[in-house]
């Protein structure tokens, strides 16, 4: 058990949908601090950066598309045991296998558009707050 930071980022869907602050509040009720947040519309470069484990997928030209499509909402949240507990209140990948009750699970019925992303490990962690919010964290 340690304290963490994750990388939570609102995509293009959500904030069409208007439940960032549904998102924002969960995160708030379950103990999570906010350090950062910005609206912002990605560059391409960002978005390819971002999701460069996905560069030999099928998917990826959509994916990056998608995700420069409109403006997102970036975040870091901090607590006890942040990433995996945020993993969890986002539910799974899948439709099918999200949830009711988790973010995705209440709000998605796709895979392209599913709402949220949030860092998978540590080190997807580091490197995603790095390159999202480079030298703007207090
Ligand atoms: P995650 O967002 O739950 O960590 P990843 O496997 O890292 O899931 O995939 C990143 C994002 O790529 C997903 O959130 C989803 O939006 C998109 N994605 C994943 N698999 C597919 C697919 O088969 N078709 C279209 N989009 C996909």
């Amino acid at each position: 058990m340690a304290v963490e930071k994750t990388f939570l980022m609102i995509k293009p869907d959500g904030v069409k949908r208007q439940v960032i602050g549904d998102v924002v509040n969960r995160f708030e009720r379950r103990g999570f601090e906010l350090k950062g947040a910005k609206l912002m519309v990605a560059t391409r470069e960002i978005a390819e950066a971002h999701y460069a484990e996905h560069a030999d997928k099928p998917f990826f030209g959509e994916l990056v598309d998608f995700i420069t499509s409109g403006p997102v909402f970036a975040m870091v949240w901090e607590g006890e045991s942040a990433i995996s507990l945020a993993r969890t209140m986002m539910g799974a990948t899948k439709p099918a296998d999200s949830q009711p009750g988790t973010i995705r699970g209440d709000f998605a019925t796709t895979i392209s558009e599913n709402i949220i992303h949030g860092s998978d490990s540590a080190e997807s962690a580091e490197r995603e707050i790095s390159l999202w919010f480079a030298g703007e964290l207090a």
